[in-house]
């Protein structure tokens, strides 16, 4: 049984007002239900807000299995914000409205600091599922954790494609299951 929970963006007090409402309680230093999973859809980061609590509250809770979670575009961003490119910049680049869209989440994980980079591999490992790609072929992973599902069932030749994810942080040729369209 799972709750599936929506974009964060920081607001670690609504976040825990919610998982208390829901009926997970703290114990220690995680979050747990007695008989229910949440799922994380992503997007934890980036607004105003508390950015280091929210991604402590929810990282403790997919370490002790009372979660899971999947990568938001937010995590996505941040992650090429952090990798250099070959001109000096970086693959997301620093200028004036990207630095702003991040800085609510550098403002509490210093960029280049261990606990920015330690984060960031966090969010690397996160599966990363996406559509609007239009691809060909049979369905697999594109990388350890990153899984179109759009196989363009839409148009003639198509597949619906499903993940069957048991919570694995690296996908799985098998899991992918798909029908392919009919005439
Ligand atoms: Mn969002």
């Amino acid at each position: 049984m799972y709750d599936i929970i929506g974009d964060i963006h920081g607001r670690a007090d609504e976040l825990e007002a919610l998982l208390l409402k829901l009926g997970y309680q703290r114990q220690g230093t995680v979050y747990k239900h007695p008989e229910r999973k949440a799922i994380f859809v992503g997007d934890f980061i980036d607004g105003k807000g508390q950015h280091r609590k929210t991604v402590d509250i929810c990282r403790s809770m997919v370490e002790q299995e009372s979660a899971l979670a999947v990568m938001g575009n937010h995590e996505f961003n941040a992650i090429c914000y952090s990798i250099p490119d070959n001109t000096g910049d970086y693959l997301r680049h620093h200028n004036e409205k990207n630095i702003r869209d991040h800085a609510e989440f550098i403002a509490e994980f210093p960029f280049g600091s261990h606990r920015h980079q330690e984060t960031i591999d966090w969010f690397k490992s996160l599966p990363l599922f996406v559509g609007h790609y239009w691809m060909d072929g049979n369905p697999g992973a594109l990388s350890e954790t990153v899984a179109c599902v759009d196989y363009t069932v839409a148009r003639p030749a198509g597949k619906l494609v499903a993940y069957r994810w048991s919570g694995e942080q690296k996908l799985e040729q098998n899991n992918f299951i798909w029908v392919d369209r009919h005439l």
